[in-house]
C-alpha cells in the first residue's frame, strides 16, 4: 500500500489529532512539515489550511474527512464506530469541537495570547472576551464526559482526539487553568488522555 503522508506543522491542534489517530491505529505515516497557505497545501485545501493528506492518488483536506478515510482504509481498531448512533455522536462532538471549542480556545485565546505583534502586545480585550465562551465550552465538555470519561460510549474515539490537543493547550495559560479547575470530570478526562502515548508521542516539542 502507498505511504500515507500528512502535511502540516506539528503545533497545529488538528495535525496532532490526525497524528494521534495514526498512532492509535498503528498506521505508519510520513509527516511533511508544510505551513498553512504554502503552495503545496493550497494545491489540496482551497482555503490553505492544515492538515492535508496524500495517499497514493488520493488527496484530502479537512481533518474530519482525513480521519474518516484513515479509520476506514487502514486495519485495526475503529475510532469512528460503525454503530449509527455512536457515529452520529462522534460527528456531533467533532462539529461542536470545530465550531465552538476551536474558535474560542484556539482562535480567540491561545493564538492571540501566543502570537502577537511585539510592538503592540497581545489584544487583551479580545482574549478576555473569549473567557466566558471558553467556560461554556468547558461546561459542555464536562457534562459530555461526566458519565463514562469519554465523549462517545465508554472508550476512546476520534471525538476525544479532536478536542484533547486544544484542551491541553488551554492549560498552558493561568486563565485557562482557572476555568478548567471548575470542572472536575473534564480535569480527570484531560489528565487521562494527556497520558496516552499517542498524545505524548505527537507533542510539538519533546518533553523536558
Ligand atoms: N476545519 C479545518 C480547520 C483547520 C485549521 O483551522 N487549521 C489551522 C491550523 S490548526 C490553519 O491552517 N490555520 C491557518 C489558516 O487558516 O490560514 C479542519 O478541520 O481541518
Amino acid at each position: 500500500m502507498a505511504e500515507l503522508e500528512i502535511m502540516g506543522v506539528p503545533f497545529s491542534n488538528y495535525v496532532r489529532s490526525i497524528r494521534m489517530l495514526c498512532e492509535e491505529k498503528g498506521v505508519t505515516y510520513k509527516l511533511t512539515p508544510s505551513r498553512p497557505q504554502s503552495p503545496e497545501v493550497k494545491a489540496i485545501h482551497p482555503a490553505g489550511q492544515i492538515p492535508v493528506m496524500r495517499h497514493g492518488d488520493v488527496t484530502l483536506f479537512e481533518s474530519k474527512a482525513i480521519a474518516t478515510y484513515i479509520d476506514r482504509t487502514f486495519p485495526g481498531q475503529k475510532f469512528i464506530p460503525d454503530d449509527t448512533l455512536e457515529t452520529a455522536q462522534v460527528e456531533q462532538w467533532v462539529s461542536y469541537g470545530n465550531v465552538k471549542v476551536d474558535r474560542w480556545i484556539m482562535r480567540e485565546f491561545v493564538v492571540p495570547s501566543a502570537f502577537f505583534d511585539k510592538a503592540k502586545g497581545p489584544d487583551t480585550a479580545r482574549i478576555a472576551a473569549a473567557l466566558p465562551e471558553i467556560d461554556k465550552c468547558c461546561k459542555a465538555l464536562d457534562n459530555g464526559v461526566a458519565q463514562t470519561g469519554h465523549l462517545v460510549g465508554s472508550r476512546l474515539t476520534y471525538a476525544d482526539m479532536n478536542v484533547i490537543p486544544m484542551l491541553s493547550l488551554l492549560l498552558n495559560f493561568p486563565a485557562g487553568k482557572e476555568i478548567m479547575a471548575k470542572y472536575r470530570s473534564l480535569c480527570a478526562y484531560v489528565e487521562s488522555l494527556a497520558n496516552l502515548p499517542s498524545f505524548t508521542n505527537t507533542a510539538a516539542l519533546p518533553r523536558r
